[in-house]
């Protein structure tokens, strides 16, 4: 017989809103899993390293009127651009774990309103318009969404200086999540595991570490399909 092919890697992604610890479990994360001997790298968006990056980094730390439309776009192509590579990665049999991704994308640029955006015309994006530059990007095996109430976020620092910083945003950009869990709940394709994040990072630690674990498990041992967003 000849060598089997090897088992593709799981695809898991952490969201959450401004200061949930994605970044701080993210790296816990990998950590542990290069411990254990398990092939795991980070990834995460928007990734300010690419050109398209770096636009995104300009647009986030300035106040310069840019249409929603066009930056929500330069966000979906961050991800398109680094869509192949990430394919590969996980058909190589190495995990991904991903700070942000699509869902951050249509949370944040639907929940802007008139006084935070600067479009062409004043209501805000819908849902659906937001999700479909995403549609066909590969899906997560998982999504861990880390969740904290706003009080709790404000009490870990004042805001930086990032322009979707700012408290009334922060809230709607829950409520937004929220709605995407329900959509893939019904959809019934992506699995969604809801941490509390105001617990210690050790505790939120230990829950990631479980569910990312039984992911790999599942991936594996069902041989699962990568899907596609949305589709
Ligand atoms: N955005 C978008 O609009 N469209 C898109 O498509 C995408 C993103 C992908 C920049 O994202 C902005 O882009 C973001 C969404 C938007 N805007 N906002 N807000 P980013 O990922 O580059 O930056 P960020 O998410 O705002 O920040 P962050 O650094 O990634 O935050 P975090 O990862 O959630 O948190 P952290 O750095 O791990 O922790 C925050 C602090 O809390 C830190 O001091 C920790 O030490 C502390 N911490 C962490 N865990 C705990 C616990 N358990 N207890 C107590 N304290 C804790």
């Amino acid at each position: 017989g000849g060598a089997s092919t090897p088992k593709r890697g799981a695809f898991i992604l952490l969201e959450g809103v401004d200061r949930c610890g994605k970044t701080t479990q993210v790296s816990l994360l990998v950590k542990h899993l290069l411990s254990l001997s398990i092939a795991t790298v980070a990834l995460r968006f928007p990734d300010r390293t690419t050109q398209v990056g770096g636009l995104i980094n300009e647009y986030l730390q300035s106040s310069v009127q840019t249409d929603d439309r066009a930056i929500h776009l330069l966000f979906s192509a961050n991800r398109w651009e680094a869509a192949p590579n990430l394919v590969n990665t996980l058909t190589s049999g190495t995990n991904i774990i991903c700070d942000r991704y699509a869902y951050s994308g249509v949370a944040f640029t639907s929940a802007k309103r008139a006084e935070d955006r600067s479009s062409m015309s004043g209501g805000e994006l819908s849902l659906d318009w937001c999700m479909s530059p995403d549609v066909g990007l590969p899906a997560p095996d998982a999504v861990i969404f880390l969740d904290l109430d706003q009080d709790q976020a404000e009490s870990r620092g004042g805001y930086g200086g990032e322009r979707y910083e700012k408290k009334e945003l922060q809230i709607r950009v829950r409520q937004r999540f929220a709605e995407l869990q329900a959509i893939d709940e019904k959809q019934g394709r992506v699995p969604w595991h809801v941490v509390d994040a105001a617990q210690s990072i050790e505790e939120v630690k230990e829950q990631i570490a479980k569910i990312v674990t039984d992911t790999i498990d599942r991936v594996q041992s069902e041989s699962a399909p990568l899907r596609r967003m949305w589709g």
